[in-house]
């Protein structure tokens, strides 16, 4: 797939499937979950920004990414990235956003929410393919956080298989090397 293909306005299963092509670049690691994120503006249907888990310097997740590069390209820090993300942004994550990480890293739930307190508004809509599995953090507060806040959260169906496959790969116990 191009590095930054189109689609139509909300198509979001389009979107969706690009997001799981980004987290396959993802190097496979026993601790944690391949996924890929693409950041959209809605009204002008432009991708933002791309992102998949470690795929910038450090223990990043794909959400993280697709928000580090966002900032840099608008020269903000990382913290302001709120300030210069569009009106009606909107992320599309193959897997449900963290709340809880190994010590020292933020989750991306919290990073979300600092998105909220940007001039525009922030990321107000998450589109994802889905929730975390317990594996590491047993029941992820993800969504229900966010939804808490206010931030709509849309599980995209039909993805799910394809997605936890790629998610896994390099566990112990996953026999795939998608
Ligand atoms: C999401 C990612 C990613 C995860 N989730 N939404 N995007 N890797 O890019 C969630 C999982 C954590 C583990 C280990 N994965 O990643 O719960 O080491 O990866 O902080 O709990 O935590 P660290
Ligand atoms: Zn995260």
């Amino acid at each position: 797939m191009a590095e930054r293909p189109s689609f139509e306005p909300l198509d979001h299963e389009s979107y969706l499937r690009f997001a799981l092509s980004l987290a396959r670049k993802s190097p496979p690691k026993p601790s944690n979950f391949r996924v890929g994120a693409v950041l959209v503006d809605e009204t002008s249907n432009q991708i933002l920004a791309t992102g998949y888990t470690l795929e910038l310097e450090g223990n990043t997740h794909a959400e993280q990414c697709c928000l580090r590069k966002f900032a840099s390209m608008h020269n903000v820090s990382e913290d302001r990235v709120g300030d210069v993300l569009p009106q009606k942004t909107v992320i599309y994550t193959t897997m449900e956003p963290c709340n809880k990480r190994s010590v020292g890293n933020e989750p991306c739930v919290d990073r979300i929410f600092r998105t909220l307190q940007g001039v525009n508004g922030g990321i107000k809509t998450v589109y994802l393919g889905v929730s975390e599995p317990e594996t590491f953090v047993g029941e992820n507060a993800g969504r229900s956080r966010l939804e808490a806040a206010g931030v709509v959260c849309i599980h995209m169906p039909g993805l799910e298989a394809e997605i936890l496959e790629v998610a896994k790969a390099g566990h112990a116990d996953s026999s795939s090397q998608a």
